[in-house]
């Protein structure tokens, strides 16, 4: 069903015992939440509990003594009707998955907790509070509800998230490897739709073909497919993708799929029908930018001045094209109000955790766009870049970048 093994979840929870020194852990995996009535949500196991336990059912729990490297696996209650209509997995399969040593029932939690607690005076987890004043939607209740139990337990309850994004930060080459996987799988994707780009008459037609691939390969969409036609394009987050082609315009294609739990995060944009020449010069420009800014990354090389080199390419650029009278004018941010990077790997917006440097093994997007409101024209180009130890891997550089 997966390419890991209970080894690869038992190496990650000994990485973590090293990073916080031999301290105690405990994981909420997700429960599942409402979709509208009697329905739930398509289940998504938290990418921190996938990556120490490789439990990818709801209602999981994990401990971890760093100490002792002993991990508990804390079972869900559930009843009859649930199993019955829902399946999921018993005692043996979830030891096998994981490589933990024990499965408690969901009622033992409290009392294992204080009985670790008489050996570990503080606990580590995932803090949910930072992440919910951050975000404009409700966070699955299953952190919040274990840091409260861990709050009256422990003396001391400390934050994992940034040591756990390090950790995951950084891929071993078996990660490497199902990354490129997930990139090889989009690309290929993406070449179809490329050839037949004139073949579609609506935006989900696009989408549909994309899925069509990625669930002939048992994989998935890493993330809500966004087909943007023409100014649908200005739109960042624009997921409809019900529109009819436009009568004179490009498509912004931002598609990844999701392989063995890891994510590619690829965007092209192409000519629909017959570009018009300002379409064709801002692409030109734009792609001359994106591949300067691919040329900039190698290892150790400080975030900051990252960014302040991806700024004066793309104003060099946008200068260039007449959106900009110089290099100091303020409207930079109206054409270029997104991050030109983020960190790839189990999450789509993957934490680099905070690093100041780029190392080899990270895993980024370089994806840099232009966006006019007032023409009506969005264009983003985004490849897939690893840190290499002596420079950079694009590895979705197969892929043209061209506009037809
Ligand atoms: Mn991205």
């Amino acid at each position: 069903m997966t390419r890991w093994s209970a080894d690869y979840h038992t190496q990650n929870r000994r990485k973590l015992a090293q990073k916080i020194d031999g301290g105690f852990v405990a994981i909420a995996g997700h429960v599942a939440v409402q979709r509208s009535n009697d329905t739930a949500q398509p289940f998504k196991q938290d990418a921190n509990m996938w990556y120490l336990s490789g439990v990818t059912e709801p209602g999981w729990q994990l401990l971890y003594d760093g100490t002792r490297d002993y991990a508990w696996l804390v079972r869900p209650d559930t009843d009859e009707v649930t199993r019955i209509f829902d399946g999921g997995i018993d005692d043996a399969q979830a030891l096998a998955r994981s490589g933990a040593d024990t499965v408690i029932a969901q009622r033992d939690l409290e009392q294992t907790l204080r009985q670790i607690a008489r050996t570990h005076s503080a606990a580590y987890a995932l803090d949910p509070k930072p992440l919910a004043a951050s975000m404009s939607f409700a966070l699955n209740p299953a952190a919040a509800r274990l840091y409260a139990v861990l709050e009256r337990i422990f003396a001391g309850v400390t934050d994992v998230r940034r040591d756990m994004a390090q950790l995951r930060a950084v891929k071993t080459e078996d990660e490497l490897a199902v990354i490129r996987a997930a990139v090889q799988l989009t690309t290929r994707a993406f070449e179809h739709v490329r050839e037949n780009i004139a073949s579609y008459r609506h935006e989900y037609e696009i989408e549909a073909e994309f899925g069509y691939r990625f669930r002939r390969a048992n994989a998935q969409f890493a993330y809500d497919p966004i087909v943007a036609g023409g100014k649908n394009a200005c739109t960042l987050h624009y997921i409809a993708n019900d529109a009819a082609r436009p009568k004179r315009g490009a498509v912004l294609i931002d598609v990844g799929a999701e392989v063995d739990g890891y994510c590619a995060d690829i965007t092209r944009t192409y000519g629909w029908t017959r570009p018009t020449k300002r379409v064709e010069q801002l692409h030109a420009a734009l792609r001359t930018a994106h591949h300067e800014i691919i040329d900039l990354i190698e290892p150790h090389m400080p975030v900051a001045d990252y960014q302040r080199q991806v700024d004066d390419i793309m104003k060099r650029q946008m200068v260039s094209v007449g959106l900009l009278t110089s290099t100091a004018d303020e409207a930079y941010r109206t054409y270029f109000p997104h991050a030109v990077s983020h960190g790839l790997g189990i999450d789509v917006h993957d934490s680099l955790g905070g690093t100041r440097l780029l190392e080899p093994g990270m895993v980024i997007t370089v994806e840099p766009g232009l966006y006019l409101a007032d023409e009506g024209i969005g264009l983003r180009i985004e490849d897939d870049v690893v840190v290499t130890a002596t420079g950079h891997e694009n590895l979705s550089a197969s892929l043209s970048t061209s506009l037809m």
